[in-house]
């Protein structure tokens, strides 16, 4: 029988749903998922296992100009995206009509690897819109493949991973048959963090903070971790931890939960919060936190 394996690499402007295909394809959450972009900042790998193949997954943050250092290193990962990969997933929602750096859109109309274009969100569009949706992504990246997708509804997902498994080169398997990521366990903890403050702060908050995680000690029954919550300014530090604490709390607590679930075990998680000034704009400090590329 033969073993076959690669790199599919996924991208596409932000919030269009990336983390939400990957999740799915890999049935485990992985990656982080918000309503607002810019939710992933990493290239996230997620590996499927089957008997005669491995599909090597990544998760990629959204295409953007970058305004600072931060930025400049998440557009580095999804560069490297393009380097390696043995099929490029496009992704793009419904409604959209162009990728937000016109580079990257040359490059995969001009890739030499098979590209499928994955039109998503359909649940939320009409037979009408779906419609003109694939007659203008058809003109405008004439070397795709398009697939009408919802990743959130699993419409078309079993689909799609079919055709990916037929396009894949016969190779040995990249990683053990049993490792499902490339991340070590104090990022999932980092990521969980930081998905809280997304959905809990508005405006700069979220896109100011970095999550790094001092200790994790795993005893028989129990894990216990202390995170700390960076950001940029002093004013930013009262706002994360709210009127006596409870804005902090409901981070701690949510968090907690969704750690529990994550490594099946009681969890304490102390949460603190430090000012790291410009930490976003510092190349040393961003290759403390893994953004080198
Ligand atoms: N209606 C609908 N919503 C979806 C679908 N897929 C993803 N979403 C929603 O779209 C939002 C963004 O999803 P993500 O998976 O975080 O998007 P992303 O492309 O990874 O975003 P960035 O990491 O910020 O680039 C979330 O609120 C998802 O629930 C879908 O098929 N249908
Ligand atoms: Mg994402």
């Amino acid at each position: 029988m033969n073993h076959k394996a690669g790199f599919v690499n996924i991208i596409g402007n932000p919030n269009v749903g990336k983390s939400t295909l990957m999740n799915a394809f890999v049935g485990e959450k992985l990656s982080i998922i918000t309503s607002k972009a810019q939710t992933t900042r990493h290239r996230i790998l997620g590996i499927v296992n089957g008997d005669d193949f491995q599909v090597v997954l990544s998760d990629t943050p959204g295409i953007i100009k970058p305004a600072y250092e931060l930025q400049e290193s998440m557009m580095g990962f999804v560069k490297s995206a393009f380097e390696d990969a043995d099929v490029l997933i496009y992704m793009v929602e419904i409604g959209e009509q162009e990728l937000k750096d016109e580079a990257f859109f040359n490059k995969i109309k001009a890739s030499k690897i098979p590209v499928l274009l994955l039109l998503n969100k359909i649940d939320k569009s009409d037979q009408g819109q779906l419609e003109a949706q694939v007659q203008l992504w058809t003109t405008k990246v004439p070397n795709a493949e398009i697939y009408p997708i919802s990743a959130l509804e699993g419409f078309n997902v079993k689909e799609v991973f079919t055709r990916i498994i037929d396009l894949l080169p016969d190779s040995p398997p990249f990683y053990p048959k049993d490792q499902l990521t490339d991340k070590p366990e104090r990022f999932f903890i980092n990521e969980t963090i930081r998905e809280k403050i997304l959905l809990h702060y508005k405006k700069e908050i979220p896109y100011a903070v970095e999550v790094d995680t001092e200790e994790f000690f795993e005893e028989e029954k129990i894990i216990r971790i202390r995170s700390v919550i960076m950001v940029e300014r002093e004013t930013q530090k009262g706002i994360i931890i709210g009127h006596k604490g409870t804005a902090l709390k409901r981070v701690g607590v949510e968090a907690r939960k969704d750690l529990e679930q994550f490594f099946g075990k009681q969890i304490h998680l102390e949460l603190y919060v430090k000012v790291n000034k410009n930490w976003r704009s510092n190349q040393n400090q961003l290759k403390r936190f893994g953004y080198n590329n």
